[in-house]
């Protein structure tokens, strides 16, 4: 992991990351058994704006710069209101990944996330030609198969967002890129560094401006506003009567939900709100067949990673970085008495972790209303 850290300063690739990849690609197309000349896009599941931009930055790229025919395919579907607006109104074409033919392709290119990822699939028989992230390795020494061999790999940790990592691909190529593509970019990278105000390196500033003076201002102000589905409205309403707070703390388990997505964004919602430091929402999703935890702080020094590492007790898989952290654990039944008792335990240890002592509080909270 060190030489990954040092290459967020240093430039991979000797300096020649676009000509290292153009190789890696080329050599992929030359031993691919396929007769295909098309190259796969992918990302991880419910892909957000920095998924989805990197995804089209790549498309471009490989398209417009080197020559290649790009198709971008995502697994599971796209949910949340804000992500689906991005694809809808900039007309971005993702195929569906259980339907493609895989023989269509020599090749693949994967982009926020890596493999072995636990949101992330990589198909076993397509070469994995490159690699675009910028997130940390989960530590699963011992677990899974050996890393494979990737020959491009450019993994940045002090980068704030995938997009802008494909930004300088599209720099140093000279290629000006359309407003479509520069749309795509600006809005993963203000999503991915929130405006510029988290994580930001120099180079996201320099690829927030950049991309934003080509981009469709228009469509992005459509594509911040979309329009909501009527369910929405109605999560909405159980999840602010379902929330309870506990000094600094708001915890709200929501039984089941109509997409995953509806959890981390609750929790942001909640973690906006005035004296409420650590947020902890959960919800059962019938089709992913798991429980999805979401955990958030704003305090300076709050660390999400390993409070949801115990709020879990070695009950499913968890991921996260600085103040964000997202679990998962997997339910065969997705029946009331289920969810119910998940939720039970789930309260139980957020309540000890994080709980307060203050004796004019409700053992059960205060609700919100
Ligand atoms: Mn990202």
């Amino acid at each position: 992991m060190n030489s990954e850290k040092a290459s967020a300063s240093e430039k991979p690739f000797g300096g020649k990351p676009l000509e290292h990849l153009r190789e890696a690609i080329e050599a992929g197309r030359r031993q691919a058994t396929s007769d295909s000349d098309c190259l796969l896009i992918l990302t991880h599941r419910g892909p957000d704006p920095d998924a989805i931009g990197a995804c089209e930055g790549v498309r471009f790229l490989c398209d417009q710069v080197f020559g290649v025919p790009a198709k971008v395919a995502t697994a599971g579907e796209i949910h949340r209101a804000e992500n689906l607006a991005l694809v809808r109104v900039l007309g971005l074409e993702f195929l569906n990944y259980d339907h493609i033919d895989h023989k269509g392709y020599f090749g693949a290119v994967l982009v926020d996330t890596q493999p072995g990822f636990g949101h992330t699939i990589v198909p076993e028989d397509i070469p994995l030609l490159a690699v675009f992230d910028h997130h940390v390795v989960p530590n699963t020494e011992g677990e899974g198969a050996p890393a494979q061999v990737i020959p491009h790999k450019d993994v940045r940790l002090g980068i704030g967002a995938t997009a802008t990592i494909l930004y300088e691909y599209l720099r140093e190529s000279g290629k000006p890129m359309d407003a479509t593509t520069a749309t795509a970019l600006f809005c993963g990278i203000r999503y991915d560094t929130a405006d510029l105000s988290r994580n930001a390196s120099p180079l996201d500033e320099e690829a927030f401006y950049a991309t934003f003076r080509l981009a469709d201002r228009e469509k992005i102000t459509t594509i911040n506003n979309p329009p909501l589905p009527r369910v929405y409205y109605s999560e909405l309403h159980s999840a602010l009567s379902l929330a309870k707070q506990h000094g600094a703390l708001v915890i709200c388990l929501l039984g089941k939900v109509s997409h995953p997505e509806f959890v981390a964004e609750m929790a942001d919602f909640f973690l906006r709100m005035k004296g409420a430091s650590w947020v902890v929402v959960g919800g059962a999703s019938e089709k992913e067949g798991s429980y999805v935890l979401s955990l958030r702080t704003d305090y300076a020094f709050g660390n999400a990673y390993p409070l949801m590492e115990r709020i879990l007790d070695s009950d499913g898989s968890f991921g996260g970085h600085g103040h964000i952290a997202g679990g998962r654990i997997a339910m065969d039944d997705i029946g009331e008495s289920s969810v119910a008792s998940i939720e039970r335990s789930i309260r139980k240890r957020a309540l000890a972790i994080l709980g307060t002592n203050e004796d004019d509080l409700p053992p059960e909270g205060r609700p919100l209303s």
